[in-house]
């Protein structure tokens, strides 16, 4: 690990070729240690080039500098490659902590209902694991909290017009089209009627490229053309939901109605035993997505997927 930090050190610093021998000596290994060592960091997405002269670096991956995240009042447990964030923040709010865990890429990053979520190299993939003194009845509120952290922070970084999606999507949206940016999953753990620990899991699409079976997904480089500094777009995440943890739920609902693009929209919302049409009205103070059917009943939904029918 140590070896890998160093041999990239040398690399950037040299303007020739450097031999492995040379690299060899200087960090006291073995030559062949040394090219293990070059062979794991171009499976890290480093472009080095062996010639008859020694290792040249041509490229270094675009990583999320972990040195800048230190700002933020969690510990940082950062990863080049994880199967998925969620994974690890479970087992660290299992032993009480509070922490935040990125990854530059998830192998199996999953979505609600045990969906895939596509998550390469370039985007913004993680989990804030805290233990808010929130009821079970109040967790709810921590889905909105960060998609409109997320929102808020998108815009302000960016200037894009930002939607919400009732529950759980970020979306932008140019005239009629409404595309994908980012999704949150929360996992809760409860004891009794009280939190113990919650997991939100964010995945945004920045730099990364798109997967083409996702005609609705979107990321921030293909709306912007050019790429931005993920840090300074996790940062201000993550202080806008510290910030929106310490109000009021109606606030929290207000702030969220405002950047909401489900309310005022006819929708279908599908739930595993049935579907429901209806004009998405409001939310109701226990955070309900509420639904007028054309029956002109009034339902209350908590839970499922939701599709807008109609602009
Ligand atoms: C979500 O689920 O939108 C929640 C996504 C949460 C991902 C984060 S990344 C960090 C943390 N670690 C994880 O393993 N997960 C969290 P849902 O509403 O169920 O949407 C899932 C659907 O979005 C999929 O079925 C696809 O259709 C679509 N999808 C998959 N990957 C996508 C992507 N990168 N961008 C946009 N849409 C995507």
């Amino acid at each position: 690990m140590k070896n890998k930090k160093f041999i990239i050190k040398i690399l950037e610093k040299a303007s020739e070729p450097v031999s492995g021998e040379s690299i060899a000596k200087k960090l006291g290994i073995s030559r062949t240690a040394v090219w293990k060592n070059v062979q794991a960091l171009k499976k890290e997405g480093y472009q080095i080039e062996t010639t008859h002269k020694g290792y040249r670096l041509i490229n270094s991956p675009n990583f999320i500098d972990e040195e800048i995240l230190k700002k933020l009042p969690y510990k940082i447990y950062y990863f080049k490659k994880i199967s998925s964030t969620m994974n690890v923040a479970k087992e660290l709010g299992e032993r009480g902590e509070e922490a935040l865990v990125i990854a530059e890429i998830q192998t199996s990053g999953r979505g609600r209902l045990g969906r895939v979520w596509i998550s390469p190299e370039g985007g913004i993939w993680m989990s804030l694991v805290i233990k808010p003194s929130f009821s079970l009845k109040e967790a709810f509120l921590l889905t909105y909290i960060a998609s409109l952290a997320i929102g808020l922070a998108i815009k302000e970084t960016t200037g894009l017009k930002i939607k919400l999606k009732w529950p759980n999507d970020v979306l932008y949206q140019k005239e009629n089209e409404e595309k994908k940016l980012a999704g949150v999953l929360l996992e809760i753990k409860a004891e009794v009627d009280q939190l113990k620990y919650a997991v939100i899991g964010i995945g945004i699409n920045v730099n990364n490229e798109i997967n083409s079976f996702e005609p609705f997904a979107v990321s921030l480089k293909e709306i912007l053309k050019k790429e931005i500094k993920r840090e300074d777009l996790i940062i201000e995440i993550v202080r806008k939901i510290q910030k929106y943890l310490k109000m009021s739920s109606e606030k929290i609902i207000s702030d969220w109605k405002k950047l909401s693009s489900t309310l005022g929209k006819a929708v279908k919302i599908i739930q595993p035993q049935r579907e429901i049409r209806g004009l998405a009205f409001d939310l109701a103070e226990d955070g309900a997505l509420l639904l007028k059917t054309k029956e002109g009943k009034i339902e209350k939904i908590y839970s499922g997927d939701c599709i807008h029918l109609r602009y």
